[in-house]
């Protein structure tokens, strides 16, 4: 589900990679924008109010029209096991709808994954109203615990010599294996099983918990923990009682020796989490490759402190 311009964007270009048994919502107050977004349904938000010209940045009257929509919109996701709301922080429409249909979204027991990115820092240190937009949103998701995962602007840098559509892709490339390997590791059984109710309960202990994801070689264990911690475009950092579950996937020539170097790499590398559930797969043909999804709790979002760490306008 898209939610406002940047969220709806992300969603349409998501769906065009791969997604089986995945479908799209788009949610926006700008009715030009929205009438470009090629998914399964659209909804025009706060049509007597906005009159479908957006918010500009307006995040109260935007939560006041998505109060009024809210019980039709989530009647509309009630069959959805899972639900990955996309939106850009720092506008009207994303920042007040995440974290209200993310809200609504688990008080109807859906798993619901909200994806925030994160304004550049630019922007939060020039412009008021975006910065307490961005903010605001974060600091509310941050308070609900659950799945949450913040891809920063700010992160994009790395890729800072591509132009900015390859840039935007390689964002949604790594987007869409969150999302695939989330789906992956719920639909499909395994030896030692994480379905959808064992995930929900251990989000349910696990204060915030954000989504890490890595592939190496099946000779290298300890760096498929480390690309995992490291490797990635989300914003968040541990804090004192971490938890993690750790999925790994891999072909019939997995050995036991190497899931077992990778949940020791992973327990000594977040410092002894109080709770660790493991979860494995392995397919009946050999595999090179070999993944780890790990959902990993206790944190916070980094770029909230961060942002509010530099003046708004810096002296000299
Ligand atoms: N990564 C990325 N970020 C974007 C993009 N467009 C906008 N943003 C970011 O998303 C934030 C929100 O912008 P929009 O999505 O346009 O805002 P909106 O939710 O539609 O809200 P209003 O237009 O104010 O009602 C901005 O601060 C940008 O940082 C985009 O194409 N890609
Ligand atoms: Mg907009």
């Amino acid at each position: 589900m898209g939610l406002g311009g940047a969220g709806c964007e992300a969603v349409r270009d998501l769906l065009r990679l791969e997604l089986p048994g995945v479908r799209g919502v788009a949610i926006n107050t700008d009715a030009t924008h929205l009438a470009r977004i090629e998914v399964e349904e659209r909804i025009l938000l706060g049509q007597r109010t906005l009159k479908g010209r957006g918010s500009g940045g307006d995040r109260e009257q935007v939560r006041a029209s998505g109060e009024e929509a809210r019980e039709e919109i989530l009647r509309r996701l009630r069959r959805s096991e899972i639900v990955f709301l996309l939106a850009g922080l720092g506008g009207g429409t994303g920042s007040a709808l995440l974290p209200l249909l993310t809200r609504g979204l688990r008080e109807q027991d859906t798993l619901a994954v909200p994806v925030a990115f994160l304004p550049f820092h630019i922007e939060l240190e020039s412009n008021p109203e975006r910065r307490a937009n961005a903010l605001g949103a974060l600091a509310e998701l941050e308070s609900m615990g659950g799945l949450l995962l913040a891809l920063s602007n700010e992160k994009l840098r790395r890729f800072e010599s591509l132009p900015m559509p390859r840039v935007l892709q390689a964002r949604n490339a790594y987007l869409h294996g969150l999302v695939a390997s989330l789906v992956d590791m719920v639909e499909h059984p395994s030896q030692l099983n994480v379905d959808l109710a064992s995930l929900k309960s251990h989000l349910a202990q696990s204060g915030v918990s954000t989504l890490l994801l890595s592939e190496e070689h099946v000779s290298e264990p300890e760096r498929l923990v480390h690309s995992a911690l490291t490797d990635t475009l989300l914003d968040f950092e541990l804090t004192e009682s971490p938890s993690a579950l750790v999925h790994v996937e891999g072909g019939s020539n997995l050995t036991l020796g190497a899931l077992d170097r990778v949940w020791r790499t992973m327990r000594r590398r977040l410092g002894e989490p109080r709770r660790m559930l493991i979860g494995t797969r392995t397919h009946p043909e050999p595999r090179q490759v070999v993944r780890l999804t790990a959902v990993v709790g206790g944190l916070r979002a980094r770029s909230v402190r961060d942002a509010m760490t530099p003046p708004l306008i810096a002296p000299g």
